[in-house]
């Protein structure tokens, strides 16, 4: 005979992406919430914010790569007909130079900016149909986490451009299923762009995380705000510290919420009650951070291989074309 199991019976609010994050994130031990939940329209201003920092030197050294070497890049990819498809584009500020480098080279070009903010596809399609008549944008609104089935079928070879180290937000075994899964979308031939942040010293990391003027730390308490206003949860974001922290043993820098004192937070909408001890932290981010090995071997285990890479004249920051490999059934 079977036992009867109730299940529980959650509110409506649970079953939204938010909702169930917020739930499972909050009833787990330690507690934890997934990065994504930063990005509402406030928190994707903060990142912009954060971009400009002095002590945030990840965009600046990309950007930088790019002005250095974009013909190179491009040079690299050994076609004439190439074509660009940008995940997780936003406004597409930073590709311009790649873009550019494209157009010297081949006259015209194809250019797939993907990302989940219309809003932010449209002001990169103004500014590059402005600025670059011999770009041809076509913006796709989609969650390439979730989905990437929308990979377009452009003529001629595909460069996916991946860069400013988003792919060091996701656990390890995670970015490779997501690497996986985009190999799958390709052929072989294709190519993969890929910018991530370098292993460097301690000091210069952790203050690329805990910066002055307490950008970053607005950044991560923004989770909270989120849920109170989404959630109606009735606490103060206030008790809660910043705290950035350097994990050499996984290699990655990791955010948290240290709650300042016992509290207990209310969250109607999920009909929760979540109890905090003081000094109790929720861990809201990790940042991994590459050598030139693990991203090799990362990509190797991906199904791409790395045809060649630039770095900046401190080795901060790797740009890496990786080509996707004959497929294995
Ligand atoms: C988006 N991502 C690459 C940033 C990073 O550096 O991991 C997010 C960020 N978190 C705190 N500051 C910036």
């Amino acid at each position: 005979m079977h036992a009867l199991t109730s299940l529980p019976c959650l509110p409506e609010a649970a079953s939204t992406p938010l909702g169930a994050e917020v739930y499972r994130g909050l009833t787990a031990f330690p507690k934890k919430l997934s990065p994504w939940l930063f990005y509402d329209q406030r928190g994707s201003e903060l990142f912009e914010a954060i971009t400009e920092l002095p002590e945030y030197y990840l965009t600046r050294t990309e950007r930088g790569i790019f002005e250095q070497s974009a013909d190179d890049i491009v040079a690299a990819t050994d076609t004439n007909r190439l074509s660009m498809i940008e995940l997780g584009a936003g406004t597409a500020t930073k590709t311009g130079l790649l873009l550019a480098a494209a157009v010297r080279k081949q006259e015209s070009l194809e250019y797939f900016p993907i990302d989940i903010s219309g809003s932010a596809l449209e002001e990169a399609r103004r500014r590059i149909a402005e600025e670059m008549p011999h770009v041809a944008c076509t913006p796709i609104v989609s969650d390439y986490t979730r989905d990437l089935s929308e990979m377009p079928r452009a003529a001629g070879r595909r460069m996916v451009l991946y860069i400013g180290s988003s792919i060091g937000n996701f656990e390890p075994t995670e970015a490779v299923t997501l690497l996986r899964r985009l190999r799958g979308q390709l052929a072989a031939g294709d190519l993969l762009l890929l910018g991530v942040d370098h292993v460097k010293d301690r000091t210069t990391l952790l203050r690329a995380y805990n910066d002055a003027a307490g950008v970053t730390a607005d950044f991560n308490r923004n989770v909270l705000v989120r849920i109170k206003r989404e959630l109606g949860a009735q606490f103060r974001p206030g008790l809660f510290r910043h705290r950035a922290c350097w994990n050499d043993r996984e290699s990655r820098i990791e955010m948290h919420l240290e709650s300042l004192v016992t509290q207990e937070i209310a969250i109607p909408a999920l009909d929760l009650t979540v109890s905090f001890k003081r000094g109790e932290s929720i861990h809201t981010e990790n940042s991994y951070k590459f050598t030139p090995e693990s991203v090799a071997e990362m990509l190797g285990r991906s199904g791409f291989s790395v045809r060649k890479s630039w770095s900046d004249e401190k080795k901060w920051f790797g740009v890496y074309l990786a080509e996707a490999g004959e497929r294995r059934e």
